[in-house]
């Protein structure tokens, strides 16, 4: 039911300085940026130049308060690769045979992420130690 990679996220205690990171050092640039208050995140997803549409994004999270996902997360183990996000076409089918094979998911529910995506998470002691992601794209919006 994977159907790509859809992203790797990295938190970064400032998105502003991160971004300018990735630009100066590996050329990549801002497709995408907003706030996602439920998550408590500030966001970036970034490309590689030339390849809208068909790329694996990187995702920079910045913590919006220190008791969300991104602000534990940074305070436990600094800076770094976050998680892993595979897009799938249901994520809410993708969610349930997970389920049913053992694996714990994060939400009873899909909750809404990046772009109207629509997204679940496996809890990352039931992946082999990696917080994998599950991103159904918003239908209007075929790449995220
Ligand atoms: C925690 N652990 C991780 C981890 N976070 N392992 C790998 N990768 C991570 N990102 C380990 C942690 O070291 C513990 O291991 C164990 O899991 C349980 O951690 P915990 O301290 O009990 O729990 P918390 O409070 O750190 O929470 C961890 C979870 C939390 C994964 C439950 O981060 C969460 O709810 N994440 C899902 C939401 C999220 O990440 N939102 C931000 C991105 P030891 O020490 O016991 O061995 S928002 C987003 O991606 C959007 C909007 C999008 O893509 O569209």
């Amino acid at each position: 039911f994977v159907t790509a990679i859809d992203h790797v996220g990295i938190a970064v205690p400032d998105l502003d300085a991160a971004i300018e990171f990735h630009r100066a050092h590996f050329g990549l640039e801002v497709a995408h940026e907003e706030v996602n208050e439920e998550q408590g995140v500030r966001e970036a997803m970034l490309r590689a130049p030339g390849t809208a549409g068909t790329e694996t994004q990187i995702q920079l999270l910045a913590p919006l308060r220190d008791d969300s996902a991104i602000g534990k997360f940074l305070a436990k183990s600094g800076p770094g690769l976050q998680q892993l996000a595979y897009r799938v076409s249901d994520v809410d089918a993708a969610s349930a045979a997970l389920r049913e094979q053992g694996l714990r998911l994060l939400y009873e529910a899909a909750k809404r992420g990046t772009s109207n995506s629509r997204v679940n998470f496996i809890h990352p002691k039931d992946a082999g130690g990696v917080l994998v992601e599950l991103v159904e794209p918003a239908k209007d919006n075929a790449a995220h």
